[in-house]
């Protein structure tokens, strides 16, 4: 129903990788106070903080803490003074994603080889130090204020980054909440989501995955148009949506006005068992998106799904979707947006072979959405 096969526009996997990714190094969000966001991201996802790094290491501008969860690992960056350079980016989009860093086994080659296909070179690539060793990095611009730093850290055994200090966590660590980054997805203006795509072909010679967005589901509900790009190995997905001109505002409209421009709108947090991620966060505070009883109580669902790891009343309990394709099934959970603006939002998955984002979802899901639109006058 809402997607076709569509050719991918390179064949990386057997042919010589132009941009070798290993894997989403770590998300970076820029915030009105990283301190309190730091307990948020540990009492409420779970999370362990690890490093930190502020005016206390001679740090003048930000004080940054660096959290993780598995293979996860989310920096969080707060200006210390009025003047901190680039603090005006939380003036202008709030609580959001300012990098999505990408771990590289080359940054020389990644960096000369986006360049050189059109990408807006912002750090040339450099080499910090400390005791405990070395790391290469340099940044490239991707969408609205986004950038993806790619980092080479293979010859350091620190807990993040040179300049950072190891840090106790700020909670007990408990049973682990997801454990690695799904997806990251970003929303670009009207007519410009093709250009990103290209934009990954080009310069990271990312490929097209099957599912998508097109303008037939688009008009019919989802108001969004949405095709995904992925590395080489499928690891690094980056789903990218424009909005769709219909009957009413869409849901990426909303993002783009109160974000002030094109930015990282989901991160999707890979979990194996999102039945007790749901219940530790829901207890903590987090707020799911809630799906209707008509969801779990049509036959069709149960036809389409068939048996999967728990009955379906133990995912109508907490609101958690199910989809099902050639591959395999996955169960997921959207947040509502995590700060005040309607912006960012997560999204749990566990995955049990499908390596599709929720087609079969996507009507109740949007629905969904859009009744919060709704409640916030935005719709
Ligand atoms: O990442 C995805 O494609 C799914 C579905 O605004 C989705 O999580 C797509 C767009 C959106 C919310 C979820
Ligand atoms: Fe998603």
């Amino acid at each position: 129903m809402s997607t076709q096969t569509i050719p991918a526009a390179h064949e990386a996997a057997d042919e010589q990788d132009v941009f070798p990714v290993k894997a989403v190094d770590h998300v970076a969000f820029l915030v009105g106070n990283a301190k309190q966001a730091a307990h948020y991201y540990s009492t409420a996802f779970g999370m362990t903080l690890v490093a930190y790094r502020g005016p206390e290491q001679g740090y003048r501008d930000y004080a940054e803490y660096v959290l993780v969860s598995g293979s996860a690992r989310f920096v969080l960056r707060g200006a210390v003074h009025a003047a901190a350079p680039g603090a005006d980016h939380h003036a202008k989009h709030g609580d959001g994603v300012v990098d999505i860093a990408l771990e590289v086994p080359d940054v020389d080659a990644a960096y000369a080889h986006a360049t050189a296909s059109g990408a807006t070179g912002l750090t040339a690539p450099t080499t910090v130090e400390d005791e405990h060793g070395s790391v290469r990095y340099a940044a490239v611009a991707a969408y609205g204020d986004t950038r993806h730093t790619l980092v080479d850290r293979s010859n350091y055994t620190g807990p993040f980054l040179p300049g950072f200090i190891e840090r106790a966590p700020i909670v007990a660590p408990g049973k682990r909440r997801f454990q690695a980054v799904d997806h990251v997805v970003g929303n670009v203006e009207l007519g410009k989501m093709d250009e990103w795509v290209e934009f990954y072909h080009k310069v990271m010679g990312f490929t097209n995955m099957a599912e998508f967005i097109g303008d037939d589901i688009a008009t019919d509900y989802s108001a969004l148009m949405s095709k995904v790009v992925a590395n080489g190995t499928r690891k690094v997905k980056f789903p990218l949506n424009e909005p769709a001109v219909g009957k009413r505002k869409s849901q990426i409209d909303e993002y783009l006005e109160f974000y002030g421009g094109p930015g990282a709108q989901h991160i999707a947090l890979a979990t194996n068992d999102i039945l007790a991620s749901v219940d530790a966060m829901a207890a903590a505070g987090v707020e799911f998106l809630a799906t209707p009883d008509s969801y779990y109580d049509d036959p069709e669902l149960r036809e389409r799904i068939g048996v999967v790891r728990v009955p379906i009343e133990e995912l109508k309990a907490r609101r958690i979707l199910v989809d099902r394709d050639e591959d395999g099934y996955l169960l997921q959970i959207f947040t509502k947006p995590v700060q005040d603006r309607p912006t960012v939002f997560f999204e749990l998955i566990e995955r049990h072979g499908s390596l599709g984002f929720g087609k079969g979802n996507f009507k109740a899901l949007f629905e969904a959405i859009e009744r919060e639109q709704e409640v916030r006058g935005n719709l």
